[in-house]
């Protein structure tokens, strides 16, 4: 039992991603740029859209909103990454989902640490996007020792930090003022530095192999590359994006505009320029860091998800330099989509939260199974489903996002290397959680949890 006096997870998470978030502005200045434009357009989304406002308010999903970020970082050895594991649960954040970019031609694997209750996602939803640089890939034996040396001579954390999530780790919690001096020393980790670990020929020689090994490998650390707000409506801001001094990648990676937003939508600015420090004092350029916007929506069923990736692979062959153009090509093959909520939650392509809503009269004898009570209670009005925000990432916009942002614009193309999770899954040292499996549950135990509440039920006399 964690003792009172210490801070909770949710808490420091909560601290943690606010660091973050002042550290990247400061860096970063179209960052607060961006932040800016997010909050005019979310502001002015929820005023033209009382429904829309209405609905996040019940289900509790409109608090979260202003403080709402996603970040990317890359880290180059299994050792990295499972520290960094354990400085992330100090945090109440697990490792979900596998992303296997490396058949986009990216060489890094990913998983995405993030919350994983209701009650902690309301709270602060802040997610990182992890990769771990696959070194195997490197076809040149000598280039890959040299990687691997380079990697395996720096610390990425601070003493002080490692002996706090031992602490953490020993007592069950920081207290107050451990808390404070975590998040300082934990934000250490993913500052920018302007001054490369290696000489210029080294530099070089990584980025010709690919330009995300050099950005892995010839720093202090894993950089935070991009603060990731939500937005309401993504074509609002990918259309005022100029307006704000900023330009937009060509188009918004996911599914077309809908009524029913599922999944995730993103667009990204380019990468800046910055100038570099080489050892022996060489200057030269780097792009890594940028900025991207996203909007959210329902959390798809694997039956869903099967849908949306047949009809956004039957999008591939449209081009895709003229963002108006492809939205109305997806928009077309998205038609054989259902966009209402009705349908989608009947048909069990996305998933509901279910919440009692004041006091029902049905006799729960009058049902043969929870399906049928569930039913007739969402009808009577004395239920009601909230879609569940879909808190992952998307494979084909994740590859999309980093091709966009290794200051080249053509595609990296096909991988062929196989994936290997129980390789990211050693180096994590646990098993990533299936991302279905947390939404799933969070459905089913709303079930049970809103007809315990309307039929008066005890675990003893609950149906099977
Ligand atoms: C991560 C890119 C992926 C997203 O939102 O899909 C990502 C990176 O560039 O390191 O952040
Ligand atoms: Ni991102």
């Amino acid at each position: 039992m964690p003792s009172a006096h210490f801070v909770a997870p949710d808490t420091i998470r909560s601290r943690f991603a606010a660091a973050m978030s002042e550290m990247y502005r400061q860096e970063v200045p179209q960052y607060g740029t961006l932040l800016e434009l997010v909050a005019d357009i979310n502001e002015q989304t929820l005023a033209d859209n009382p429904a829309l406002a209405r609905q996040m308010t019940a289900a509790n999903d409109l608090d979260r909103l202003s403080v709402e970020r996603h970040g990317a970082i890359r880290v180059g050895t299994a050792a990295e990454l499972g520290m960094l594991a354990r400085l992330f649960a100090v945090m109440g954040m697990a490792p979900v989902g596998y992303y296997d970019l490396a058949a986009a031609g990216v060489p890094v694997h990913s998983t995405a640490f993030r919350p994983v209750e209701t009650e902690a996602l309301a709270i602060n939803p802040f997610r990182l996007f992890t990769s771990l640089l696959r070194l195997d890939l490197i076809e040149d034996d000598g280039l890959r020792q040299r990687a691997a040396d380079i990697l395996a001579a720096r610390d990425i954390f601070t003493p002080r930090v490692r002996e706090l999530i031992e602490t953490f780790e020993a007592e069950g919690g920081l207290t107050e003022a451990e808390a404070d001096t975590f998040v300082a020393e934990a934000i250490e980790t993913f500052r920018w530095h302007e001054d490369a670990t290696v000489d210029y020929a080294t530099y070089e020689a990584l980025a010709s192999e690919h330009k995300l090994i050099a950005d892995v490998v010839c720093f202090r650390g894993p950089h935070i590359n991009h603060l990731t707000p939500r937005t309401l409506d993504i074509d609002a801001a990918q259309a005022a994006m100029p307006e704000y001094g900023i330009t937009p990648k060509a188009v918004i990676e996911g599914p077309p505009r809908r009524d029913v937003p599922i999944l995730l939508r993103q667009t990204s600015f380019k990468a800046l320029e910055e100038s570099i420090r080489f050892a022996g004092d060489t200057e030269g350029r780097h792009t890594a860091r940028f900025g991207e916007i996203e909007q959210r929506g329902v959390a798809l069923t694997p039956d869903g998800r099967a849908l949306y990736d047949r009809l956004l692979a039957a999008a591939q062959t449209y081009k895709r330099d003229a963002n108006a153009d492809y939205q109305a090509a997806l928009h077309g093959i998205f038609e054989e989509f259902p966009d209402d909520l009705d349908t989608l939650r009947r048909r069990e392509l996305a998933y509901f939260r279910y919440e009692a809503v004041g006091e029902s009269t049905l006799d729960v004898e009058a049902f043969t199974d929870d399906h049928g009570a569930i039913e007739a209670l969402v009808a009577s009005g004395h239920v009601v489903a909230h879609p569940i925000v879909y808190e992952d990432f998307l494979p084909v916009s994740a590859a999309g996002i980093f091709q966009s942002n290794l200051g080249d614009d053509d595609d990296a193309g096909e991988g062929t290397a196989a994936a290997s999770q129980h390789e990211l899954e050693a180096a994590l040292g646990r098993a990533v959680i299936d991302p279905f499996s947390l939404y799933a549950e969070i459905e089913a135990e709303s079930k049970r949890a809103a007809l315990d509440t309307l039929m008066g039920r005890t675990p003893e006399n609950t149906l099977a």
